[in-house]
């Protein structure tokens, strides 16, 4: 399998992330991706390609434009404010406040544009985002020209991001982006398949009323986990959108063997809705030793994932998301490729 990777997605090299009432060195790491490379050259998945580069215009295509503009001046207008650390929301639009009107103010924009507290931008966070969302078109657009699957080792990850907000260690949606895509170069009907341990709260929103994107979540159930505002069971889609929106909620501990059952459920149901093309949200953060998650996933359990999605038969491209347990994130990543593989 073709593995697109940038040495760009480590031009985003956080010190900081607020962690239980702390900062910490961020879990989203420029090693993950490190060590996702390491280990597809350990068993030779296949070649490792560089990215095109496409611009803004697929960008544009899912996130609002003062949203992507926001992006690309943070850390200059940050800096230029004189302040001295990394760029940390500390204020919202909440619900006793006003959100038409967008602060001039770099602090105001910064929470307008954010939806969490944990993701501090800093240099290099734009040029990082850019390659991580040129490596998700890249390998789509190889599985549509080819059919063969694809991997795109993209960081920062993307579906926590929404149509004009950023969090959860996302800043552009990658698979949203290379989804829109594949449908402008002529797809009919793309599923999105999130099997990272939270959430695609930005994917689910950026697809919320249209039938051309089946969205499905496998997730840590928001009344406990992150991103706890968004990801129950009853949103289904809204208007023509309704029906194409699955979320599976499931309990902290939950295992395998429960786990399945619904990707069981989501496969059949994107098998039903005549999909013509698999985008994966690879996140391998539903591991057992994730230090940030509470499913009980096992390496061995990955390979099976990989066996179950090559049974949909379809075009497949696998993006990566989330997973935090540095030492693994390679072979459990790996592990759904190589499963994949086997299997078809
Ligand atoms: N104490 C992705 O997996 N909450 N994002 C972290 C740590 C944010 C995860 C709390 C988790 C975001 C792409
Ligand atoms: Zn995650």
């Amino acid at each position: 399998m073709l593995t697109f990777h940038s040495d760009d997605t480590g031009r985003r090299r956080a010190r900081t992330e607020l962690d239980e009432g702390r900062l910490v060195t961020p879990y989203e790491c420029p090693e993950r991706v490190e060590l996702v490379l390491r280990r597809v050259h350990e068993v030779s998945l296949g070649e490792v390609r560089a990215p095109e580069t496409f611009g803004l215009e697929p960008v544009l295509a899912v996130h609002d434009s003062g949203y992507v503009d926001f992006i690309a001046r943070c850390w200059d207008d940050w800096c230029a404010a004189g302040h001295g650390g990394e760029a940390i929301p500390t204020i919202w639009p909440t619900r006793a406040m006003r959100d038409d009107i967008i602060p001039e103010h770099i602090d105001g924009r910064l929470g307008y544009y954010a939806l969490a507290a944990e993701t501090s931008i800093c240099e290099g966070t734009f040029e990082a985002a850019m390659a991580s969302k040129d490596i998700a078109l890249s390998a789509v657009r190889h599985t549509l020209s080819s059919g063969e699957p694809c991997f795109g080792l993209c960081r920062p990850p993307g579906h926590h991001a929404a149509t004009d907000q950023f969090g959860g260690y996302c800043f552009f949606n990658n698979a949203a982006i290379a989804a829109q895509h594949a449908l402008d170069r002529g797809v009919g009907r793309v599923a999105v398949l999130d099997v990272d341990f939270h959430h695609g709260n930005g994917t689910q929103q950026i697809f919320y009323e249209r039938d051309d994107v089946l969205f499905a979540s496998l997730h840590g159930d928001p009344r406990t986990c992150f991103p706890y505002f968004l990801g129950h069971a009853d949103e289904t889609g809204r208007e023509r959108g309704e029906g194409f929106n699955l979320n599976y909620p499931m309990a902290p501990g939950t295992d395998f063997a429960a786990w399945s059952l619904a990707l069981g459920d989501a496969l059949e149901r994107i098998r039903d809705a005549g999909c013509e093309l698999l985008v994966v949200s690879l996140g391998v953060d539903a591991f057992e030793h994730d230090p940030i998650s509470a499913f009980k996933l096992t390496s061995d359990d990955f390979t099976a994932l990989g066996r179950r999605l090559a049974d949909l038969g379809l075009p497949t491209t696998f993006l990566l998301e989330g997973g935090y347990a540095v030492e693994e994130i390679g072979i459990n990543a790996v592990n759904v490729l190589t499963g994949f593989e086997a299997a078809r």
